[in-house]
């Protein structure tokens, strides 16, 4: 056989089971099959992730004149600046629990998007996607969509404790357009990915951040379709070329979300790992033990009450939740199956916006 010349390799846009979509720097999309080795990783949640860059393999000769190759292989990646994962909880992931799951990879800013109403913005969700972003070492800005008729005070009041906290905020609005250049300003030349909970308009954020036609169009409406009933759900991560330069992924509504240890959930709060080494026990977990200096910290008003109560939040996260708490309804049992095996995270906030 020839000697391969040096490996190509091209973006991974999205993966459809053993399929994956990429995109070449000239613009040009392959599709590609995943060597055979990746395919137990990547039931596991490894392997290869949107936003990798996979090395290609080869071209196939096609098996008869007149008849189209059989697909490359991608036979690996390269190595990633990053990896956003998230922890998986007992809830609805059986056999996985305890792991970590890849999101996406090689990103380098994460928008945590919320909506100003339907569903309403809540912070506690906002400070656990902060802390799951600080967890990955990857800078998060806070996007507030549907806030074409928002008051401007209801915004700032919503935005300015971030700001306080070194998280920038952007008040948009994907229907309308409004708020959206500066936000665009902001992702242009970066990896970027999008978290926040179903249907505060991710999708919708993706198309107008996108050059040309976005998720109404081509492979978001294919995902809508398989979602069923209708509804616009996205089920699968999927990754678009931002108009700015730089790429978006969208991802499905995160449902519920845990960091690996509450270590690293001190560490995504930076007000408190400062704090932390104060403490009497090194593994001390800022809850009911004695010499805890974040609790000292929080009752001297030298640690902001909210950050603790966030920091709490995370921590009750990571303890394991009883069988049959939230997802315990017939339906959800059928939707993990149909989930199984992609990489989004999952979000536990409620809302109304549960496809079941
Ligand atoms: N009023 C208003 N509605 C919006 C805006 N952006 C999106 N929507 C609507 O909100 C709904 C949900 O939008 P999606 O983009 O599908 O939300 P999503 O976050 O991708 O949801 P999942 O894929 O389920 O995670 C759709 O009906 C959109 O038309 C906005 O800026 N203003
Ligand atoms: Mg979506
Ligand atoms: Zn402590």
């Amino acid at each position: 056989m020839a000697e391969t010349p040096a490996a190509e390799t091209a973006l991974v846009v999205a993966i459809n089971r053993h399929v994956i979509e990429l995109l070449h720097t000239n613009g040009q999309t392959e599709r590609c099959r995943l060597h055979g080795r990746f395919r137990s990783e990547a039931h596991r949640g490894e392997g290869v992730v949107v936003g990798d860059r996979a090395v290609l393999g080869p071209a196939v000769p096609p098996p008869a004149p007149g008849m189209p190759p059989p697909l490359r292989t991608v036979l690996g990646i390269t190595p990633r600046t990053s990896a956003l994962r998230r922890h998986l909880t007992s809830r609805g992931e059986d056999d996985r629990v305890g792991e970590d799951l890849l999101v996406a990879a090689n990103v380098d800013l994460c928008l945590i998007v919320q909506s100003f109403r339907a569903p309403v913005f809540r912070p506690t969700v906002a400070d656990r996607l902060i802390a799951l972003a600080r967890a990955c070492a990857i800078p998060a800005v806070l996007v507030l969509n549907k806030a074409e008729d928002a008051p401007p005070e209801a915004v700032a009041s919503i935005l300015a404790p971030y700001r306080r906290l070194g998280v920038d905020g952007f008040a948009v609005s994907a229907l309308c357009g409004t708020g959206l250049q500066p936000l665009g300003d902001r992702a242009a030349g970066h990896l970027t990915v999008m978290l926040g909970p179903s249907g505060v308009g991710k999708s919708a954020l993706a198309a107008a951040l996108t050059p040309g036609s976005g998720p109404a169009t081509g492979a978001i409406s294919e995902a809508r379709l398989r979602a069923g009933r209708g509804r616009h759900t996205t089920v699968q991560s999927r990754l678009y070329p931002l108009r700015g330069g730089g790429y978006i992924i969208d991802t499905a509504g995160i449902r519920s979300l845990a960091l690996p240890d509450a270590a690293s959930a001190a560490d995504a709060f930076p007000e408190i790992a400062e704090v932390a080494p104060a403490c009497r026990f090194s593994d001390c977990t800022h809850r009911e033990e004695p010499g805890c200096a974040v609790r000292a910290a929080v009752a001297e008003g030298r640690l902001a009450q909210r950050a603790y109560a966030g920091y709490l939040l995370v921590v009750r996260d990571l303890a394991a939740r009883p069988a049959g708490r939230g997802d315990s309804h017939p339906g959800a049992r059928k939707r993990q199956r149909l989930e199984a095996g992609r990489q989004e995270g999952l979000w536990d906030g409620g809302g109304g916006s549960d496809p079941d």
